[in-house]
């Protein structure tokens, strides 16, 4: 009897303590941030929607009035922002009785760049091949319709559908009715359709014998082309101009400007009211520094750029690095309309392997004093439209895993409003994407799950930054743009590691001050002074400014070298961390998704031990140096990396082996002699 008492009573207690467990809801990370929260049908379904042609194109208002709730909107696209802004609201808890928001987004355009080719390959896509599925004999379109509720979700409002390194093809007959299927679709989402266009398209396509802006053939072959992409799609968006760039041609091959071709295909898409975005990752070979050379072509073309043509630029002026300054040409163009371009997908920050929140780089950025209009003129100003560069793929879950998702999702929301921050953002996103456990209270949530996660999405960037090239560092890249290779030198030096580190026995860091190549000038006042003085100049900009000794004592006291070599360590310790707060998360998250995190942490923390290895090793053989006492030593001699790379497979993408460690074998560049 006793006994069974007891027994009884035990089981009750695990009953009771199997029920205070938290049970993870399945989920495996295709929803994305739309996972949470009611589906759109419903939330449309609960509420009275009127259009109010006084509001804002692209406005919504949310509000209670006689006991209903409301959307008004300026148009139909708004109405939608206005039900997935509710949808947002009610996962957020801010949508309770009383309820008043009211939004319009702050730029007009709101763009993803897909780099995808006609072949189906991704342009630095990880995420598998073109979600557009250029090959097959039928478009994807339940893909196609879920990329749209996802953008319209964020108010992302436009897509080029392929790459800036552009086929001619895509202007065909073939070609054209297939973007405009697609466009069909995207349509009902409120995404305008785009096509980025080869410069020698007329030549591929025609047999024109020239491809000169000002030759009256071209110029009627491209007013041509135009009239029949608008039979085909009467709402088509525009083209995106990659000329002059990498190998590509342009107007200079004929003796012409950037601006002289850009009006050229302006000139043919204005009837319609289609725009030109004109690429400024432009290279000059004959400028010394890679990091003058926008400023240097587009700055005496200011103002002569037709109204319907948009300048892009890169936020930084070198390549989307882990960190740069912004670009100079944002505080200098004052009469052409400028355009940002972002990197949703992560070339230089660790592929879809690593996690790298890039809200805050973002918000770095765009919150950046360009001085254009004197003090309190941010980039997030000087533009007027917004471009990224996406991240998505064939992929299930689009992006390759969960946490790249939140890019994508940090970006749509940063297009919408500049000013948001990127914390804000992540913990939205957080809150929209992870379903709370089962028998979890919310506050348990908050404090258990939401704010450590948050806590890793806002380290995560600066992470990357310290294991992959702190305090100034840029472009130490080798082959696919994963892993190092400072040891680089081979080739046009513009393209080389060497060429920016500029480490040798005195120093490291590229001379950008008004002793070396100028840049700095390229800002306005105050900020040229600061970034050319090394006391002013902020030291996360150190060596993008400053060729320093090794020995030159940084604001903590300690040399060049030695907080270098900290950073590299630190960026290694921050992503432990990481790994160990998400092995504590363990209880909250659906299993696979939780597995596949932990083993791209897993990975990074390798991968970020090999950054370390192959830089610190590396600058250690030129300079010297012992590594300061506090940091840890290397784990791979420099012998086994230097002039290695990490094998990789048919589409770039890196090959790790069964402990997650990078496979590094492939000798790629031959020893200079
Ligand atoms: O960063 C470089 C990339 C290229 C890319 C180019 C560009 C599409 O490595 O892959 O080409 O920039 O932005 O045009």
């Amino acid at each position: 009897m006793q006994k069974s008492i007891f027994l009884t009573v035990l089981a009750g207690a695990a009953l009771l303590a199997a029920c205070s467990r938290p049970v993870p809801v399945a989920q495996d990370g295709t929803d994305l941030w739309l996972a949470a929260g009611r589906p759109y049908a419903d939330v449309l379904a609960s509420v009275e929607t009127t259009i109010d042609p006084a509001l804002p194109a692209e406005g919504y208002h949310i509000y209670d009035a006689d006991g209903q709730r409301h959307v008004a909107a300026g148009s139909e696209a708004g109405l939608r922002y206005g039900v997935y802004a509710l949808q947002r609201a009610e996962v957020l808890g801010a949508a309770g009785p009383g309820i008043d928001i009211q939004e319009q987004p702050y730029y007009d355009l709101r763009l993803l760049n897909h780099w995808d080719n006609l072949d189906d390959t991704v342009e630095r896509g990880y995420a598998g091949e073109s979600m557009w599925e250029w090959t097959s004999p039928t478009v994807p379109e339940a893909r196609i319709r879920h990329y749209g509720e996802l953008c319209a979700s964020v108010g992302i409002n436009g897509a080029v559908l392929n790459n800036v390194n552009s086929n001619p093809l895509i202007l065909d007959a073939e070609h054209i009715a297939r973007v405009a299927k697609i466009a069909d679709i995207l349509r009902e989402y409120g995404i305008k359709t785009y096509i980025s266009i080869k410069w020698t398209s007329p030549i591929a396509l025609s047999g024109l014998k020239s491809g000169d802006p000002l030759n009256p053939k071209v110029r009627q072959w491209w007013k041509d082309k135009a009239a029949e992409i608008y039979r085909a799609i009467p709402d088509f968006g525009g083209f995106l101009v990659k000329a002059n760039s990498e190998g590509q041609a342009g107007p200079q091959d004929y003796g012409r400007t950037h601006a002289d071709g850009a009006n050229m295909l302006g000139e043919a898409l204005a009837p319609y009211g289609g725009i030109v975005m004109w690429r400024a990752f432009v290279y000059s070979p004959t400028s010394p520094d890679r990091a003058n050379q926008a400023v240097e072509e587009f700055l005496p073309l200011d103002g002569k750029f037709a109204d319907n043509v948009i300048v892009q630029i890169k936020n930084g002026p070198v390549d989307f690095q882990p960190r740069e300054p912004f670009s100079p040409l944002f505080g200098k163009l004052k009469d052409t309309k400028m355009m940002m371009e972002f990197q949703v997908t992560q070339e230089y920050l660790g592929f879809s392997n690593h996690l790298a929140y890039l809200g805050t780089m973002w918000e770095e950025c765009l919150t950046s004093d360009t001085y254009r209009d004197g003090p309190g003129t941010p980039v997030s100003k000087t533009i007027s439209a917004i471009a990224g560069v996406a991240n998505t793929g064939q992929d299930p879950n689009f992006c390759g895993y969960v946490f790249a998702q939140a890019n994508w999702y940090a970006y749509g929301r940063l297009a919408w409003n500049p000013e948001l921050n990127a914390e804000t953002i992540a913990d939205e996103w957080i809150r929209q994407t992870f379903l709370k456990p089962a028998g979890m209270t919310d506050k348990a949530f908050e404090s258990k799950f939401i704010e450590p996660v948050r806590g890793i999405l806002m380290a995560s960037r600066e992470a990357v930054v310290n294991y992959e090239m702190p305090v100034g560092l840029h472009h130490l890249f080798g082959g696919t743009h994963y892993g190092p290779a400072p040891w680089d030198r081979l080739g046009r030096p513009d393209w080389t590691p060497a060429y920016y580190h500029q480490a040798d026995s005195a120093g490291i860091g590229f001379d950008r001050t008004r002793s070396g190549s100028d840049n700095v000038d390229q800002y306005n006042e105050p900020l040229a002074s600061e970034y050319n003085e090394l006391a002013t100049c902020p030291e996360n900009l150190l060596l993008w400014f400053h060729h320093v000794p090794w020995d030159y004592k940084l604001a903590s006291g300690r040399t060049a070298w030695d907080e270098i070599c900290l950073h590299y360590d630190a960026g290694i310790k921050q992503v432990e961390a990481f790994r160990q707060t998400w092995a504590g998360l363990k209880p909250y998250v659906a299993p696979a998704l939780w597995e596949e995190a932990a083993k791209k942490l897993e990975i990074q923390q390798h991968d970020g031990e090999w950054w370390r290895d192959a830089n610190v090793g590396y600058f250690q053989r030129i300079n010297g140096l012992p590594l300061p006492a506090d940091v840890r030593p290397l784990d791979t001699p420099i012998d086994s990396l230097i002039y290695r790379q990490v094998r990789s497979d048919r589409l770039g993408m890196p090959i790790h082996d069964e402990n997650n460690r990078p496979i590094i074998d492939r000798p790629r560049f031959r020893r200079p002699q």
